[in-house]
């Protein structure tokens, strides 16, 4: 039984809490405030107006007196029946955030003090069954619970002495994408369970073996049990969804078995002939099987267990690299084929976690899928997030790549109540995650061994607080409890420093942070020892990278003008304003404007710096992607910095906190195709022209490849026959050079198009950067037809070439076939647009602009 519904909350001060007042039944609450459970205090204030906005101007700083405050929950619900002396209530909290003392009818139960495992209390003894029920929750001040802490080495970041101390989402004491905000509440469902005898505890689901011909898997099922059934039995049954049995027509896919319960487990393991295989997103479907797991004694089930699973191995292929004499591979191979990991960064994806919906989480992870990525790393400086985004994961084939909760700090481990925590916390989470057939890697955590080697340069390999968390602890939990996954001690790691080209995965923060490859035992070089800093940061240096997998890089990009407007006021809405700067967190503000001016100049206005800062992170992103997957297998993977925002800001994000889209998307989903044409620069007048196959089948077609000027004068039209194995890179046409001789660099282009449609269409600037461009602005003409539930959307270029032709409905749930498109002189293109819940779209609310 859920126990979210009619929760009262209100706040105290410092004087000490008598509880037990609270705990009459005859108390009336009926002053207090009604809480959103789950949820968070902060959304429940809001909606009963208790707050103003926290993302309208600054007025996020007018909000911190929440944390300050204790915060007492109530709770009242009806009596139980009768209790026999086999039942069992538990009183589960799925989340806490943060420290909570709990009681149930004037008895406390105890205390918690971690976001990231649930709160479980035996309350058989406790409920009753003659009259209501009545919880109370306190939450304490956190500041006031803990004691700060010098940790050496620390790095200077983000309030680390205090967040490192708890067990929280480390970004709401701020990060560079986010405020500081600290949450309080019970963020997950409550929940009163009971049980007769007995009860399952997350059966493992493993795959054994797998070939084509058959699956071996494994159900092993643990057993609590407290009273003692003469027999008691489990039984298994998997079934394919119906959705998938296409993919296996005529062949049974239902399984069922029965096993009997020894030393506390019931172990099963079931042949599956003819496996239907989940396949990440690109290379197949993502077929899911139902488990059942029902506990029982001859005559009565004792507990069932519900679950959805997929067949599939996942490993990560680290042999040498022959072609790269000295570097190993970091490939995911997924029912032993190798992928490119093709995705980005999720971050906490509400500052007021405690308000997103399945809805929310499907939409974000829609939007991926729908740009051929599959794959999201969870960044350790976030939150496990709750059951439904990996269920949406895996139903969408997104790989997980997770993060342990823990970021760019030393953490305290001699502490041994908190390396306690942190081993149940590791020990729930595995064991929750472990049958999601999504769940493709545990990673220690983010950036602590890369930065903290830099800080202890003179020492390699020297200990930091948190090392043997994360090169003891963790790796033990997920040996022990779900071995079948592989554990990476950190993010980045492997090479020469840990960020090395070598081996393992790397962050590119040379673009952007100005950050510089560099060896173990060389001193890290900082930005203002560069005399042109513009040059330091620019994308050109994401050509260069020899990585082995990219699991950072980034750009920032203003969100659209609709974002602003509704949340800055009319005064601010100015280039650098102090309110636009406000939404910019990064602690080097200007950053972003070296980044412009590197590549097409300092805006004048704040049209032109939300269009200049999205060129920057459009092509920055193509140009870095394009170079990544040209590399395959070389490179395994690029997951860019980052996919979402948690609240209205100016950041590396490619769709904004409300999911409207920034340019960047469709410059990336153009290039994660999968199959993608592109160029490559070798010399002066020396390109190559590339192709990548991300599918399983060999690709054949004709491509035409147009060098022209932007006034639409044809230089060279060549159409050639092209050919790239089933998921391989290569070069397939060297330009003759002599066509380049005489080329007015500024002035032209290649155009490269696919004539079966195969790949989308790509386009490379001979000038290189944006602001050696010569054009002129052309017209561009908009027809609108609507069909069904869609806009088509015509777009024209008269004479002259278009560039970053965008059409946009700012109304949350809009997506687009393709945006911030190039027309070629006289060339129409048709965007189609459409709500997600098919609601009709009027073709005067869209906005037209071009460059
Ligand atoms: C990396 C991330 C985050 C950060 C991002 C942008 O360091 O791991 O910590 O938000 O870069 O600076």
């Amino acid at each position: 039984m859920k126990l979210n519904s009619l929760w009262k909350m209100l706040d105290f001060g410092e004087e000490t809490i008598d509880v037990s007042h609270f705990c009459s039944l005859n108390y009336d609450d009926s002053h207090w405030i009604s809480a959103n459970v789950p949820g968070d205090i902060h959304s429940s204030l809001l909606a009963t107006e208790r707050i103003p906005d926290p993302f309208y101007d600054s007025q996020v700083d007018q909000v911190q007196w929440v944390e300050a405050r204790t915060w007492i929950f109530r709770k009242r619900f009806p009596a139980i029946k009768e209790v026999t002396p086999e039942t069992r209530y538990f009183l589960r909290f799925n989340g806490l955030d943060l420290f909570a003392n709990v009681y149930l009818n004037g008895i406390e139960l105890g205390e918690h003090a971690n976001m990231f495992r649930p709160a479980e209390f035996d309350v058989t003894q406790t409920l009753h069954t003659d009259q209501d029920n009545l919880i109370i929750v306190k939450f304490d001040p956190l500041r006031s619970r803990v004691a700060e802490e010098e940790l050496s080495p620390q790095m200077p970041e983000y309030d680390s002495q205090t967040r490192v101390q708890v067990r929280k989402a480390q970004a709401q004491f701020m990060w560079d994408h986010t405020p500081t905000c600290l949450m309080v509440g019970i963020w997950q469902d409550v929940l009163l369970e009971q049980f007769e005898g007995a009860r399952l505890k997350s059966p493992h689901f493993r795959i054994l073996s797998l070939d084509k011909n058959q699956a071996v898997v494994g159900i092993d099922a643990p057993i609590d049990q407290w009273m003692n059934h003469p027999e008691l039995q489990v039984d298994v049954r998997m079934e394919l969804q119906p959705k998938f049995s296409h993919l296996m027509p005529n062949v049974k896919q239902t399984f069922t078995s029965t096993t009997t319960v020894e030393n506390g487990i019931a172990r099963t393991v079931m042949v599956i002939p003819h496996p239907v295989c989940w396949y990440p997103n690109g290379y197949g479907e993502s077929a899911l099987y139902d488990l059942n797991v029902t506990l029982r004694t001859d005559n009565r089930v004792v507990d069932s267990f519900v679950d959805t699973v997929g067949i599939r191995t996942i490993r990560i292929d680290q042999s040498p690299d022959p072609d790269e004499v000295g570097c190993t591979n970091f490939t995911f191979v997924v029912n032993d084929v190798p992928i490119f990991a093709k995705g980005a960064n999720w971050v906490p994806t509400d500052l007021f976690n405690g308000r997103v919906e399945e809805e929310d989480y499907r939409e974000w992870l829609l939007l991926l899928k729908e740009a051929h990525g599959n794959m999201l790393r969870i960044w350790g400086g976030g939150q496990y997030e709750p059951e439904s985004f990996y269920r949406i994961a895996d139903e969408l084939g997104i790989l997980i790549w997770h993060d342990f909760m823990f970021s760019g700090a030393s953490y305290p481990e001699n502490r041994p109540d908190f390396y306690e925590e942190v081993r149940k916390e590791a020990e729930y989470q595995v064991t929750r995650l472990r049958n999601r057939p999504s769940m493709a890697i545990w990673c220690g955590n983010n950036e602590l061994d890369w930065h903290l080697d830099e800080i202890q340069w003179d020492q390699p390999g020297a200990y930091y607080p948190g090392k043997n968390i994360m090169h003891k602890l963790l790796p033990q939990i997920v040996n022990e409890l779900d071995p079948d996954c592989f554990y990476w001690p950190s993010s980045p790691y492997g090479g020469n420093d840990h960020n090395g080209s070598q081996a393992g995965d790397k962050h590119n923060w040379q673009t952007w942070h100005a950050i510089v490859d560099r060896q173990f035992g060389e001193k890290p070089k900082s930005i203002t020892e560069f005399e042109d800093q513009a040059s330091a940061v620019s994308y050109w240096h994401l050509g260069t990278d020899q990585g082995r997998f990219i699991s950072e890089f980034g750009i920032h990009g203003s969100p659209i003008m609709e974002t602003l407007r509704r949340n800055i006021p009319e005064k601010g809405l100015i280039y650098n304003s102090p309110e636009m700067i406000f939404r910019n967190r990064n602690i080097i503000k200007d950053r972003g404007d070296l980044m412009m001016q590197a590549h097409i100049g300092i805006p004048t206005s704040l049209d032109d710096y939300i269009d200049y800062s999205m060129m920057v992170q459009a092509e920055g992103l193509k140009y870095g992607l394009e170079h990544y997957r040209r590399r395959k297998f070389h490179c395994s993977g690029a997951l860019f910095w980052q996919w979402n925002d948690n609240w209205p800001s100016i950041t590396w994000s490619v769709l904004d906190y409300y999911r409207f889209p920034k340019a960047g998307y469709f410059f990336v989903k153009r290039a994660f195709a999968p199959v993608m044409l592109s160029v490559k620069k070798l010399a002066e007048h020396k390109y190559t022209i590339w192709g990548t196959n991300d599918t399983l089948a060999d690709v054949i077609d004709t491509l035409t490849w147009t060098y022209m000027t932007f006034d639409g004068e044809i230089h060279h039209k060549n159409s050639t026959q092209i050919s790239i194995t089933a998921n391989t890179s290569c070069p397939l046409i060297n330009l003759d050079n002599s066509m380049f001789e005489n080329a007015q660099p500024e002035r032209e282009l290649l155009w490269l198009h696919s004539e079966a449609g195969l790949f989308p269409d790509n386009r490379y600037f001979l000038a290189g950067e944006l602001r050696d461009l010569k054009r002129e602005k052309p017209e561009v003409q908009m027809s609108v037809e609507t069909q069904s539930e869609k806009l088509c959307v015509s777009l024209r270029a008269n004479a002259k070439y278009a560039y970053f032709v965008n059409v946009l409905v700012p109304v949350g749930g809009v997506h687009y076939s393709d945006n911030w498109i190039d027309l070629c002189p006289n060339e129409t293109r048709v965007i189609e647009i459409w709500h997600k819940d098919g609601k009709p779209l009027l073709p005067e609310s869209i906005q037209l602009r071009w460059r």
